[in-house]
Order: C-alpha cells, then structure tokens, then sequence
C-alpha cells in the first residue's frame, strides 16, 4: 500500500492541470492541510502567510488581501483568492494535502423553492429511560441560519449554558447577543467564500427580488429553522400549516442546545464557509453536527469536499456528524459518501394530504396536494394541450410551460397537465402559470406523488394510472368538468414508511465497500418551523427532502448522547443502524416510492431509525480514528499523505485492512465476489454488566450466495469484551449483478442487524481464464 498512484496529490495536480489554460482568472481556493498538531494558532497563521507571501511574488499585502480564513482549530489550511497558477504552486508545498476550488453545495430540500412539508412526528418519549441529561448535548447546524423568534426556540425552564462553551452569539443584521437564550446557545455566520463566488452570479444578486439575506445568522430561508427545530424544537402546542396537521409538535431532543453556524445563502453554501464553521464548531464545544447538503452526485475524493474533510476531524475528536444522502433519486447518486458520517435517506410517515377531486361523471378521485383553496362549484376541465397559445405546440403546452397557454382557452377551467419525470421544473409555478392565464384549478399528472405542492390555485397531483382515467373521461364526454376540494391531512390511508422517490440511492460510488446510505428516517412532508422572512409569512411550514430526515437522526443521536455521554461516533451510529427496521408499520417489506417497489439496502441501508432500541442495542460495532485511518490506506493511500491528513505518527503498514470491507462498519458490502470472500468483523457487548450473555449468528443469505459465520455463538462475560467473528461468502450464482441478505446476532428477543449486500464478479472458472 505505500505506493498508489490513487494519491490524492496525484489526483490535484491532474485536476489543475486540465484548467491550466486559464492562468489569469483568480478564483476562491481551499487549501487543506491536514489535522491541527499544535496549539500554537500563531504558528499556524504564520505558515499560511508564508505560503500566500510566496506565491504573491513577496507582496505582504497581496497576500493579506487574498486570505479569506484560515482554518486552525479542527484542522489546519486556508482559503483564499488564487490563481489556477498560485493554486498549482501551493498545491506543490510539503505540507499541503489538497487544494480544491470553492465548489457550491446544495440544500437538500426537494426543490427549493416548492415549500413541501411533513407532520409532527411521533412525540419520542422513551418510557423507562431519563434523557434529562440531553440539556448537556450541544448541536451544531450548518445551515441557513435560524429564526431566532420562533418557539420552538425558546428557553423556558433550561438551566444555565453548559460551563465550557466557547461559542459565540455574533452580531450582525438584524440579530444581536439578546437572540440568543439558553437554548439557542450559539449563532455566527460565514459569507467570505459565498461573496467571493458572487460575482460569478450577479444577474441573481442584481434582481432585488433574490437579495432577501440578512448578514447575520438570521434565517431568510426558512431550511436552517426548520431542520433545527425538527431535530432540538421545544413543544409547540399548536402549530399547523395553514390549518393543515394542527397539533402539538416538538423536535427528536427538545431540551438540547442549538447552535448554528449559517453557512448556506441565497445560491447554496461555498466550501470556504462550510470548513470555517466545521473549524469553529470544534473550538466552541459542539457535541453532534448535523448537515442538510451536500455535493451533487457524483462526489469527489474526501480530502477535496469540505464536508467529508471537517467530519473526518470532528469525528475523530468525539463529534458524530449527521448528514443528508441527497435528493437526486437515482441509483448510485448517494452523496455524504465518508464511512464517518451517519447518511440519511428518506421516507414516508404515515400521514398523507390529500385532495378530493369529484368528476362531473360522479367519480371520486384522490390527488395530493398542500393547497387548502379549493372550488366552490365544478368547471369545465380539459387538457392543457388543447389550450396552447403563441408559437407552442399541444405538446409543450401539456406541460403548462411559462406562457404557453391561451388565456381565452384557459379562463374559467380547470387544466389536466402533465410534469416530466425527476424534472427539477417547479410544481408551484406551474399552478402561477394556470393561475395567470385564467385557470381555476389544476390537476397535475406526475409518476411522483409523494410530495405535497403548495399550490397557489386549487390544485392536486394524481399517478400516471388516475391521469390516464381523466384523460379516458375527458375524450369521452361532451362536457366534462371537475371539481377540487382543499387538501387535508389524512392518516394511515397507505403503507408507511415507504422509501421517498427522491431519496439518493446506493451504491457508493467513491467506494463500493461502504454501504451509503446508512440509515432512513421521515422526510416527506415534514411540519417544523420556518422563517417568516419569506413568502407568505409563515411561522411554520411542511418541507420534504432528505434534508428533513437527517435532522431526525440528529435528535436521536441526541437523546442516545444524554442517555450515554461515553459512546464514541461510531457506537452511536452502529446502534442506530443495528436496531432499524426494514419493515414498515404493518409489518410488510418497506417499498420505495413512485413505483412501489419492494426496497432494498441502496434505499434504505440498514432500514428506518427506531430510536427507542438505539438506546439499547447490546452490541456495537465500534470503532476508533485509527479505523478510519487503516479504511485510508486500504483505499490507496499511502503514508505521505495519511501523516499530512492526521499529522501523527501513524503509517500505513501499522495500520492493516486488507479490504475497505474490513472496516468495522454496521454493514456488509462485497462489491466483487469471485469464489468466496472473507470479511472480519468485532462485536463489542454494551449489555447489562454483570450477566453473561450468549448471541447466536441467524442468517438470512443473498441469493446465489453461501454465508458461512465462524464462530457462531459469541459468548461475552462483561461489558465491553470484544469478540471477532468472520463471515465467508461463496458465489453459486456468478454475474447475477446485487443481491442482499442479513446477519442478525441474537439473543433471545434482542440482537443487532447487519445488511449484507454482494455483487457476484462473472466467474474466472467458466470463462476458462
Ligand atoms: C439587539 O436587538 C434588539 C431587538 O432588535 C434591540 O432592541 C436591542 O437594542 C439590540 N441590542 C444591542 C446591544 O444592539
Ligand atoms: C387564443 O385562442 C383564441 C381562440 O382560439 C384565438 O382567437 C387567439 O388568437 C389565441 N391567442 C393567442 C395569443 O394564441
Ligand atoms: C384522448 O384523445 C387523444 C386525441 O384527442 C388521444 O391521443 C388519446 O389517446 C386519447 N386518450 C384516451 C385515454 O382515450
Ligand atoms: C512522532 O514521533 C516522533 C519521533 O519518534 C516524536 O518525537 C513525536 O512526539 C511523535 N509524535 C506524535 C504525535 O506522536
Ligand atoms: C476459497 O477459494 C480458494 C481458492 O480460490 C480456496 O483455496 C479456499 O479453500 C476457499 N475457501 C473456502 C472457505 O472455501
Ligand atoms: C488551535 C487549536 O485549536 N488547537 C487544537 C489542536 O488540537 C488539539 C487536540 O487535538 C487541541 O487541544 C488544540 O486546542
């Protein structure tokens, strides 16, 4: 292993290399230098201003006015204004691990700016356990701030802040130390990387209708209130949307401190930003960070993405970092890829709003919808294509396109359109759009129901199969009309939870061996607070995304972090994962949404969260940063630039994995099985001290493959005794592409799950070679 060409300096200086005919265009670079190894911060800042002095030609100033942080807390590098020339130079420099360009990361919210949303949650009270304790955990949001205001917010009956905080309330617009409480402990705010990026979007800064941001931690989003009230809010007694899902609310871990680090503004959050708020989150004192974005799929190496590089620190000091898979849907888009991050997936509750729409034939449909409008007598409904104006076709106007409908074709009638598939066109807009050409409603035809639309008309989505009713009705009749009903929240009407349809799926792309994502939790049509800076001026409001599921991993990691202040990140994140369900609430296999299909580990990794087992799961598959550091090597790299990453003395021949599969992850993954393959595994047993306790191995085997477990009784005598078992795949079935299976360590009712997940290489025997 000590020599790859897979370095991540190899893998750098290509990258530059391919822009290296635009020499002149200086742009934002990070410059990641690997973990701090001093206290000395000014040493630190010396080293970097040396760095910049020297490619500036000498010019201190130069120099000065380049740097926009230096990060020196959690890690050690700079970001700052370069050249692709200055750039290549540093990135030459002993010290330095990578330099990458300040890339944009996105919400994971849906589509941004459709506000689509959820119900309050279960309430998470866990009869038998005290989770007091949870007024010490401190979480850290990088996100768009908070609406300090709201009241899930409010400090009400918290004790003082927990002694040794040494975060901050900064001031800025509109927000000062007064918004911050007992509760919200701690609010600074990060905009060096995005104003530096500004200029490449100045047509959006420049219309006054997107300058909405304050420069302060105050939230002009709504998404950084939302995610933090659903992982931390205090009870809410009757919060609603628009009278929709009225009831009492709360977040995973009410009595936790917030903390938040805005990062992300009005075009999405910078690189820069994001490591100077992992940087600052370290330092203050954070107990769990928690972030609802990410890369587009596919993600970079994990020391150019500054997500997976500040996790990689905070997780390594104690801090478990969760994170969104990301809403692209498809197969082999996960995103938050690191085996240190806890990655959310996402899925349906059991609550669903729905809108009558009763045909002029007296047939009963059901579509979905968030729009509470609704008609007070039927109207005529047709297709949007019979009503297409200027130059559009009937067939770009059945899309209900911006201006691509006749306003004397469309007055007064309810329009059927259609919505292209996984197409990121707004579903709000196209009801504006009906709306300005005289429509009074609006049935939309998309594969993709799950999500509730705001609409702006009286409006409701149904499947292709409804849709193609209505079209049969309207071809056949003389005057057919419709007429829809406000939508309401309606429980248990479908299987629940259900995988949501833009949920990113799996496989890893980085590295196969790591299954991603990990977990699933709600994060369809989510109600939690939100920002009244926006819109329609709501306290509250229903989002979806899988930007809505990791805020509730995050509050269980919370309780789990008041009941056993000890665990370290992986032994929260391996009884989280070993104590999910792959069922839903009736107890069938959990399906994925649009198509109903039965669901597997790319969907939902280890299943859906259930936060009361989590407390309790017996055995834990641990792990320490010299895990992480041996998954390093095992993925390629070699001693140079694991020193420059972790700034010990650790090398790679210390540090044996002889495959990434052999990391001690809750999860099995051979992504090529030849023969057979053995994969080791170490249980660590968190039961109840004094009893010995006895778990034995239950297969449940991937088709076509052999599992064999050696040994298959684990007997452990006390708390924290660790045992080593090894499961050996052989391949019956070659070529067969997938296949997945489990391992459950039992003891009595209790025991851990584990997915196991192989793809059968074509044989070597049957192809002679
Ligand atoms: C902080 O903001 C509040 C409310 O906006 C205002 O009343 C107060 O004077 C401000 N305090 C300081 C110290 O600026
Ligand atoms: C809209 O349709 C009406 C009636 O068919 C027609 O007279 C008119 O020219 C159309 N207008 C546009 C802008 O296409
Ligand atoms: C409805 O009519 C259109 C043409 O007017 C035709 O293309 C379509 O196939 C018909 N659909 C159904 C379901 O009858
Ligand atoms: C690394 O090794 C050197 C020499 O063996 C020693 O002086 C130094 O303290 C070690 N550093 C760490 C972080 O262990
Ligand atoms: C695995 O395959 C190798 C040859 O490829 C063979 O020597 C070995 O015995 C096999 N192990 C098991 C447990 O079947
Ligand atoms: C400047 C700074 O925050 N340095 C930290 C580097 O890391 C050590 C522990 O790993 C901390 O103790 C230092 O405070």
């Amino acid at each position: 292993m000590a020599s790859s060409h897979n370095t991540l300096l190899g893998l750098f200086i290509c990258f530059v290399l391919a822009h290296i005919t635009n020499f002149t265009y200086a742009k934002v670079y990070v410059v990641y230098m690997g973990g701090n190894d001093s206290d000395n911060t000014n040493e630190i800042l010396m080293k970097s201003h040396q760095m910049l002095v020297s490619v500036h030609s000498g010019s201190v100033e130069d120099a000065h006015a380049s740097l926009l942080y230096s990060y020196k807390h959690g890690f050690r590098g700079f970001a700052a204004i370069l050249t692709d020339d200055q750039a290549l130079q540093i990135s030459k420099m002993p010290e330095v691990v990578s330099v990458f360009e300040n890339k944009r990361r996105n919400l994971h919210t849906t589509h941004s700016w459709d506000f689509i949303g959820l119900v309050g949650e279960a309430t998470m009270e866990i009869p038998g356990y005290s989770t007091k304790d949870q007024v010490n955990v401190i979480i850290g949001f990088i996100d768009t701030g908070i609406w300090p205001e709201s009241a899930s917010f409010s400090d009400t009956d918290m004790p003082p802040v927990p002694a040794g905080w040494k975060g901050k309330c900064q001031s800025g617009e509109a927000f000062n130390i007064t918004h911050c409480n007992r509760k919200l402990i701690g609010a600074r705010y990060y905009l060096s990387g995005y104003e530096a990026e500004k200029q490449d979007n100045l047509e959006y800064i420049d219309d006054p209708k997107n300058e909405r941001s304050y420069r302060s931690a105050r939230d002009s989003n709504g998404h950084g209130t939302h995610t933090a009230s659903t992982a931390a809010g205090r009870y809410v007694m009757d919060m609603n949307y628009k009278g929709l899902a009225q009831g009492g609310a709360r977040g995973g871990a009410p009595m936790a401190r917030v903390a938040v680090y805005k990062t992300c503004w009005d075009l999405g959050c910078y690189d820069a930003d994001i490591l100077a708020a992992f940087d600052d989150a370290v330092r203050d004192g954070v107990q769990i960070i928690s972030l609802s974005l990410g890369p587009d799929a596919p993600q970079g190496d994990y020391f150019s993405d500054a997500i997976s590089i500040g996790s990689f620190h905070a997780v390594n000091r104690g801090i478990p970092v969760v994170a969104s898979v990301g809403n692209q849907g498809t197969i082999g888009s996960a995103t938050n890829l690191a085996p240190w991050i806890i990655t959310v997936a996402a899925t349906s509750i059991d609550r669903e709003f729905t809108a009558n729409l009763n045909m002029g034939n007296g047939v009963n449909l059901k579509g979905e919808s968030l729009s509470v409008l609704q008609m007070r007598a039927p109207a005529r409904i047709i297709s949007a294509s019979i009503a297409n104006g200027g130059y559009f076709t009937p067939y770009q106007s059945s899309y209900c396109l911006e201006s691509s409908l006749n306003y004397t074709k469309t007055r007064g009638k309810v329009l059927l359109c259609r919505h292209a598939e996984r197409s990121s066109e707004s579903k709000v807009a196209k009801s504006q759009i009906v709306k300005a050409a005289g429509g009074v409603g609006m049935i939309l035809v998309d594969e993709d129901v799950d999500v509730a639309i705001p609409f702006v008309i009286p409006a409701a989505i149904v499947g292709r199969k409804v849709g193609k009713r209505i079209v049969s009705y309207i071809n056949n009749t003389r005057k057919p009309t419709a007429q829809i009903y406000s939508s309401e929240a309606v429980i248990g009407s479908q299987h629940a939870p259900r995988v949501a349809s833009f949920s990113s799926k799996g496989p890893n792309s980085l590295n196969p061996e790591i299954l991603k994502p990990d977990v699933a939790a709600p994060g369809l049509n989510i109600l939690a607070a939100w920002s009244p800076a926006i819109g329609q001026k709501m306290m509250y409001n229903i989002m979806s995304g899988t930007s809505m599921a990791c805020p509730h991993v995050t509050g269980i990691v919370a309780l789990i972090k008041s009941v056993h202040p000890s665990w370290s990140p992986a032994a929260i994140k391996s009884a989280i994962m070993t104590t999910a369900s792959i069922f839903d609430k009736s107890g069938k296999p959990m399906r994925v949404d649009p198509e109903g299909r039965r669901g597997n580990p790319f969907d939902y990794g280890s299943g859906f969260v259930d936060p009361t087992a989590a407390l309790e799961p017996g055995l834990i598959y641990d792990m320490t940063p010299t895990n992480y550091k041996a998954f390093l090597c095992s993925t390629g790299y070699d001693d140079k630039s694991l020193h420059l990453i972790t700034r010990d003395n650790s090398t790679c021949e210390t540090q044996t994995l002889s495959t990434p599969s052999n990391l001690n992850y809750p999860s099995i993954v051979v992504p090529d099985l030849k023969l057979n393959f053995s994969v080791i595994r170490t249980l660590t047993f968190i039961g109840k001290p004094q009893k010995r306790a006895i778990y034995r191995a239950v297969v449940s085997p991937p088709h076509g493959v052999q599992v064999d477990i050696v040994p298959k009784r684990l007997v452990f005598d006390s708390y924290g005794q660790k045992k080593n078992f090894i499961v050996t795949f052989k391949s019956s079935l070659p070529s067969q592409g997938y296949v997945f299976g489990y391992l459950q360590w039992k003891n009595g009712k209790s025991g851990v799950i584990t997915p196991l997940v192989i793809r059968t290489a074509p044989s070597d025997v049957g192809s002679g070679t």
